[in-house]
C-alpha cells in the first residue's frame, strides 16, 4: 500500500509518536469494562471486557508488564494506537528483532499498520477516491447517500443517478460510494458547502481503522501533504 497512507495514519493518530496517550491502559480498560459511563445510549462494556482480556494476554506474548503501558482513554496503544485485540490480530515484528513493539519500534508500527490494511482487503494500486460533481437534471442524491460509506454502486449506476465522474474514475472497476463531508452550516457561508468525493473500496478500508469518513479523508489529506512536501 502507498507509504503516504501509513504516514497519514500515524500522523493523525499520535503526531508521529508525540502523543501516544498518558492513561494507564490497565486503568482505562478496567474502568470501561466494569464502570462504563451511564450517559451514552450504547453500553460498550462487553467490548471493553474483551479488550481487557486480550490486553492481559499481551504479557505472555510480549513480556511487557501491563501495568507500565500508557495509552488513550480507550486503551489504544503505541504509534498507531492499536487496541489490544488489534495488536494480537494484526501487529507484526517488522524489524525482525523477535518482538512486536508498537511503542518504541517505528518499523514494527509501520509494518503493523500496513498489515492491518492488508487484512481488511486493501487493493494494491486502487485509488482511495475520485473527484465527483453532479448532473442536477438526473441527480438522486438520496439514493446515492443511502448506503453511506459502503461502496455499492458500479460507475455506471453511480452516473445514472446523477454523479458525474471524469478521467481515471471512468475506467474504475469495482463499487463506489458517494462520500459527503460536512463543513459547517452551508446557510452561514458558501465556504461551508458540503464536499463530495467518490470513495472506492480502499477508502472504505481506511474507515475500518476508525469508522468515520472524516477520519479517512484526514488521513488521505495529511499523507498527500507530507508526500508533496518531501518532493
Ligand atoms: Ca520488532
Amino acid at each position: 500500500m502507498p507509504a503516504e497512507i501509513i504516514v497519514g495514519i500515524i500522523g493523525v493518530e499520535t503526531i508521529y509518536g508525540r502523543d501516544m496517550g498518558n492513561f494507564r491502559v490497565m486503568d482505562a480498560l478496567a474502568t470501561l469494562a466494569f464502570d462504563f459511563p451511564k450517559t451514552p445510549k450504547r453500553d460498550r462494556s462487553a467490548f471493553f471486557r474483551d479488550e481487557l482480556e486480550q490486553f492481559l494476554s499481551l504479557k505472555n506474548r510480549t513480556g511487557i508488564d501491563p501495568l507500565q503501558l500508557r495509552g488513550s482513554y480507550a486503551g489504544a496503544m503505541g504509534l498507531g494506537q492499536f487496541m489490544p485485540s488489534s495488536w494480537i490480530k494484526y501487529a507484526i515484528d517488522f524489524d525482525g528483532d523477535g518482538k512486536v513493539d508498537l511503542f518504541n519500534s517505528p518499523v514494527d508500527a509501520i509494518g503493523s499498520v500496513a498489515n492491518y490494511f492488508k487484512s481488511f482487503g486493501w487493493k494494491t494500486g486502487q485509488p482511495t477516491h475520485y473527484p465527483v460533481s453532479f448532473d442536477t437534471a438526473k441527480l438522486d442524491k438520496e439514493a446515492l447517500l443511502a448506503p453511506d460509506i459502503l461502496p455499492t454502486f458500479s460507475p455506471e449506476s453511480f452516473q445514472a443517478k446523477g454523479a458525474v465522474l471524469t478521467g481515471a474514475a471512468l475506467s474504475h472497476t469495482g463499487p463506489l460510494a458517494l462520500i459527503e463531508l460536512q463543513n459547517g452550516d452551508p446557510a452561514a457561508s458558501p465556504a461551508n458547502a458540503q464536499h463530495y468525493v467518490a470513495g472506492t473500496e480502499n477508502f472504505y478500508v481506511i474507515t475500518r481503522y476508525n469508522w468515520s469518513s472524516y477520519y479517512a479523508m484526514s488521513v488521505i489529506d495529511l499523507g498527500a501533504e507530507v508526500k508533496a512536501a518531501m518532493r
